[in-house]
């Protein structure tokens, strides 16, 4: 999966992409090294960001969205916690929905069941404007692997099959380094869980935690190697700004795990 920032104030891309063509010539490019998912985001959800205006958010993604629709038969997700910009996301082509809130917002289990998009469900403890100040659990494995699983039962509930499904353990969504570290390192058990796992590590903040410094090519690195490391343990889909070593990096678990 492919990340398409579309946020004048997007943490990698500093607004790069803001024009349609060249978001779109993004997309394009990303697809070429491999990425078989693009997931078009507007609002950043950044540890600190302040929520964006739904307007501007739709400004945003819609005229990508329906560009690249009419250019590629790529899989389009749309990263938003809105129900309004999933049924507009989803009217214009995209296929999923990737929601950090796990269609928690009111409205948001409908909006998802109408549209009849695939889901990915995250795990975020708190708002992205606070939730990286004290985030607390009594075991991360077991609370985000409970939190997930009420989730799939609110979509089925809703009349979401299954088989629209995906979840995320949520990396640095309310999470220490600690914390992130034992979600990845049990990432088997949400694989055994059943349904499909997405991970998005790409470029976060953990890395620089953990390595003691902060380079781009570091968080790169480190991104590319833990995407490896999720493949092994199972994990179907990976959340990347860096498609073409990533791509490599899973054609590599790929060829290495026995199936
Ligand atoms: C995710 O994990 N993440 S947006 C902070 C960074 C770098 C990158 C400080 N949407 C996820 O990518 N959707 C985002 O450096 C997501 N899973 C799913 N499903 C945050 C992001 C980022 C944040």
């Amino acid at each position: 999966m492919g990340i398409l920032n579309v946020t004048p104030d997007s943490f990698s891309d500093g607004g790069a992409y803001v024009e349609t063509t060249r978001a779109v010539d993004h997309a394009l490019a990303m697809v070429e090294q491999g990425a078989a998912i693009i997931d078009v985001g507007g609002e950043s959800t950044r540890p600190g960001a302040d929520p964006v205006d739904e307007g501007e958010e739709l400004a945003r993604v819609l005229p990508v969205i329906e560009a690249l629709r009419a250019q590629s038969d790529v899989f389009i997700s749309i990263d938003t916690v809105k129900p309004s910009v999933m049924r507009a996301a989803c009217a214009a082509g995209a296929d999923m929905i990737n929601d950090v809130m796990a269609l928690r917002a009111p409205g948001a289990l409908e909006a998802a069941r109408d549209s009849e998009a695939s889901v990915c469900l995250m795990h975020m403890q708190g708002e992205p404007r606070t939730m990286q100040s004290a985030p607390a659990y009594r075991d991360v494995v077991a609370d985000v692997r409970a939190f997930l699983a009420e989730r799939v039962a609110a979509c089925r509930e809703a009349g979401i099959d299954d088989s629209r499904l995906c979840v995320d353990p949520g990396f640095g969504f309310g999470k220490t380094l600690a914390h992130n570290l034992a979600l990845m390192r049990r990432l088997r058990s949400f694989v055994d869980d059943g349904l499909p796992v997405l991970v998005g590590v790409s470029r976060k903040s953990m890395f620089a935690k953990l390595h003691g410094h902060d380079d781009m090519d570091s968080r790169i690195h480190a991104s590319v190697t833990a995407a490896f490391w999720a493949a092994t343990q199972g994990a179907g889909i990976i959340r990347s700004h860096d498609v073409a070593p990533t791509a490599e990096a899973l054609t590599l678990a790929a060829a290495l795990v026995d199936n």
